[in-house]
């Protein structure tokens, strides 16, 4: 609390010294306590001068998601209001599982680096160390169990708004789960769940983005992009990082109250898959044929060479 009050009154003062006695005057704690909180802003990476007779001047901030530099950002009334900020992760869903219980909805887990990031069916993520948006959202609806795979969709229009919002440009949804920029993967979204047969427990909206990656592994390379590789420049992670939880609360909410059909449109709108040819793996097999719409459930329909139209819940999509 002391280091959240300590940090705004630096950050209202970036660039020009505060004393120590005025410090230790507004925030009523003694001039000791507030050197050893800057210190440790100082080890986390805050550029801090120090003058004996002029007091302390905030220079810089680290480029690190943490609560006091994305909170400024944030708007939402429960998503993110309790904010759990790692170094270095396994990964940010399986913390979030070990939490679910024991939290708050709206829960929100973000590191700078996972080392066992996860993608669906046991496929890998790659989540390099201060790059990207690594994180992992705890929702605890009051829907049915086969609604939940509705909020990757949801997460999914949510990351193309705060995209266009904060940087201008149009990036597309590959149904379900994936955000594409220029043909290129950009984003990946990984929903799980806990739920007993007609109640959900929990969910968890994984997201990754890359943001400023520029190195992929070889076997990403012409698959996988970044918001810095597209446009050009380094971009700002904590804005974004806000901008989607922002716009998760809001069409989450929309969701909850107005149902799918309220998402709908601005899925297809936004969807890359509708109108080509596509091959889904799904559940039921191959399917090969032509994507024609997304229906009320959030499924995928597809119209086969042989006229049949089938709806798919989940599946794997190759144009
Ligand atoms: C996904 O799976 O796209 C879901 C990715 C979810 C990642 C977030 S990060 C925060 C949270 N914590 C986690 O542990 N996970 C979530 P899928 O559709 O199965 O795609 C996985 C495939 O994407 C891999 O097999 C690679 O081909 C490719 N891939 C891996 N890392 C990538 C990256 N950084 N960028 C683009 N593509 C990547």
């Amino acid at each position: 609390m002391l280091r959240s009050k300590l940090l705004k009154l630096l950050k209202e003062n970036k660039g020009e010294y505060i004393s120590g006695q005025k410090l230790s005057d507004q925030l009523n704690v003694s001039r000791t306590a507030i050197w050893k909180h800057i210190n440790e802003l100082k080890n986390e990476g805050y550029q801090i001068e120090a003058h004996h007779k002029l007091g302390y001047m905030l220079v810089s901030e680290p480029d690190l998601l943490i609560y006091e530099e994305v909170s400024p950002y944030l708007t939402t009334n429960f998503i993110g209001k309790n904010y759990i900020h790692k170094l270095v992760i396994d990964s940010t869903n399986n913390f979030a599982k070990e939490m679910a219980s024991k939290v708050p909805d709206g829960t929100v887990i973000i590191a700078e680096e996972q080392i066992a990031g996860r993608g669906r069916l046991g496929r890998s993520w790659i989540s390099q160390k201060g790059c990207g948006i690594w994180m992992s959202i705890i929702l605890k609806p009051n829907i049915q169990p086969q609604e939940a795979l509705n909020l990757t969709q949801v997460a999914a229009i949510s990351v193309v708004k705060a995209i266009e919002e904060v940087f201008h440009v149009e990036s597309k949804i590959k149904w379900p789960n994936d955000i594409i920029l220029n043909n290129k993967k950009v984003c990946g979204i990984l929903t799980e769940m806990s739920s007993e047969i007609d109640k959900i427990n929990y969910v968890i909206i994984g997201i990754g983005v890359n943001v400023n990656c520029d190195n992929f592994p070889e076997e990403l390379k012409g698959k996988a992009t970044s918001l810095y590789l597209e446009t050009n420049s380094k971009v700002d992670r904590k804005k974004l990082t806000a901008s989607i939880l922002n716009n998760l609360e809001f069409y989450y909410n929309a969701y909850l109250q107005k149902g799918f059909e309220y998402i709908r449109p601005i899925c297809i709108e936004k969807s890359i898959t509708i109108g080509r040819q596509i091959k889904v793996i799904a559940n039921e097999g191959e399917i090969e044929g032509k994507a024609v719409t997304i229906d009320n459930n959030g499924s995928l329909v597809v119209e086969t060479k042989e006229g049949k139209r089938l709806s798919i819940m989940s599946g794997d999509v190759s144009v």
